[in-house]
């Protein structure tokens, strides 16, 4: 009715307590944190990001739309997203040393479509890394876009050493020519040779694209080598190691900003997402600070101790070890699948996943092996003796078919108590 006006203006308590208004959605949230809490998190892709983090998330920079880049929108009121934007790209320069930084792609898969887009037409050779050997869904796969608009040829890693084989490599990107070469993988535990890849795709003519989702937080934190120096085109994830919201970024050279810009917006991608972009800009913040560098550099010693308490315990770390965040364990020396192993863990509390090892005989959902991160624990304060601990725990979980599980999950609550995510409230 004309003149009418609402009963309660918005918002009234009833719209800003979550607990009250909507219940159901309040429980998961809860539980979901709950969950987090009370168990080890070992997922190598993930992480907990800072309440800072997560205060920006849940702004209310979520309502604005801003199609385009700071100065250049194509709605109004954006003024003040725009210095979100600008701060965060200021950051991501500054901290990686990149002459050009995009904080917009919503998410890593999302980054790496706007690199095809950026350097590449449907139909050109692209030589990555595979799936089975390590590599990404978005490197090529035939189930993705990349593996069906394109033309991949894969390299894996040395059947003996179980690390990238720069020689097969070379000779690949001889016989095949491609548009674009690949660094980066989502199960490889190396370092990589960035200056190799380097010189591959310049004896080639090919752009160089390196996919740090895994590993770019440990870049930040000055933990590994970069490889912003060597690449045309950086693409990553924000929520791994780098310990910021859900999400992608890209850096590049000055000579691709303006193709990486537009094969982001409007390309592929319609309105940023600001509250996202602002969390992203916290996140650059936290990383560029003393602590984040203690930090990486725990990650990475974290790692190698889990890996040799893995080891200690009878499984097989594939290459013998790990230079970074991520272990990947091959289960084969004890009998058990990766997908065994992963739901006897689940039931004891320690999450992490399945995973195919190099030349795995089984399928992908099965898998031989598992893999594990340091990323999560090492927020939470866990060291050396607690990594000594945890491969025990995994140990008993995964050699386990029932009763022990109810006490390893009881011993992964005492642990965790002790080093609480979130601690308070
Ligand atoms: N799903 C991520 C991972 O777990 O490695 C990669 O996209």
């Amino acid at each position: 009715m004309r003149g009418e006006r609402l009963a309660a203006p918005f918002w009234g308590p009833d719209f800003t307590d979550l607990a009250a208004l909507d219940p159901e959605i309040a429980d998961v949230i809860v539980d979901e944190l709950q969950r987090q809490r009370s168990g080890l998190q070992l997922i190598a892709s993930e992480n907990f990001t800072s309440p800072a983090v997560l205060a920006a998330l849940g702004s209310t920079l979520s309502n604005k739309y801003a199609e385009g880049y700071p100065g250049r929108r194509y709605y109004g009121g954006c003024e003040v997203v725009d210095r979100a934007e600008v701060i965060g790209i200021d950051r991501a320069r500054q901290l990686f040393g990149a002459d050009h930084a995009n904080l917009q792609p919503h998410s890593g898969a999302s980054a790496n479509l706007a690199v095809y887009g950026a350097f590449t037409k449907p139909g050109d050779t692209v030589l990555a890394m595979s799936l089975a050997q390590g590599g990404h869904l978005t490197h090529g796969s035939h189930v993705s876009f990349s593996g069906m608009w394109f033309s991949p040829v894969h390299y894996g890693v040395d059947p003996v050493t179980e690390r990238i084989d720069y020689d097969q490599v070379r000779d690949l990107a001889r016989t095949h020519r491609p548009r674009m070469i690949v660094a980066g993988a989502t199960a490889y535990p190396r370092l990589i040779d960035f200056a190799a890849f380097r010189s591959i795709a310049d004896e080639v003519g090919a752009v160089l694209w390196v996919d740090a989702a895994h590993f770019i937080g440990l870049v930040a934190g000055g933990a590994i080598p970069s490889p912003v120096p060597h690449a045309d085109v950086v693409s990553f994830t924000t929520h791994k190691v780098l310990r910021g919201p859900r999400g992608g970024m890209l850096l590049c050279r000055a000579e691709h900003a303006k193709a990486i810009d537009k094969a982001v917006f409007p390309m592929m991608q319609g309105g940023p997402l600001m509250h996202a972009v602002a969390a992203k800009a916290v996140a650059l913040h936290e990383a560029a600070t003393p602590a984040f560098g203690a930090y990486a550099a725990g990650v990475v010693r974290n790692a190698a101790a889990l890996a040799s308490s893995l080891t200690s315990h009878g499984m097989r770390c594939v290459s013998g070890g790990t230079d970074t965040h991520l272990v990947l364990v091959d289960l084969t020396p004890v009998g058990v699948t990766g997908k065994q192993a992963e739901q006897r863990c689940d039931a004891a509390r320690i999450t992490l996943n399945k995973n195919p090892i190099p030349n795995d005989p089984l399928p992908p959902m099965t898998a031989s092996g598992i893999r594990v991160g340091s990323a999560a624990v090492t927020t939470q304060g866990m060291g050396e003796p607690e990594m000594a601990m945890i491969g025990g725990l995994i140990d008993r979980a995964v050699r386990s078919e029932g009763a022990d599980l109810v006490t390893v999950a009881d011993e992964v609550a005492t642990l965790v108590r002790a080093f609480p995510a979130y601690p308070g409230g």
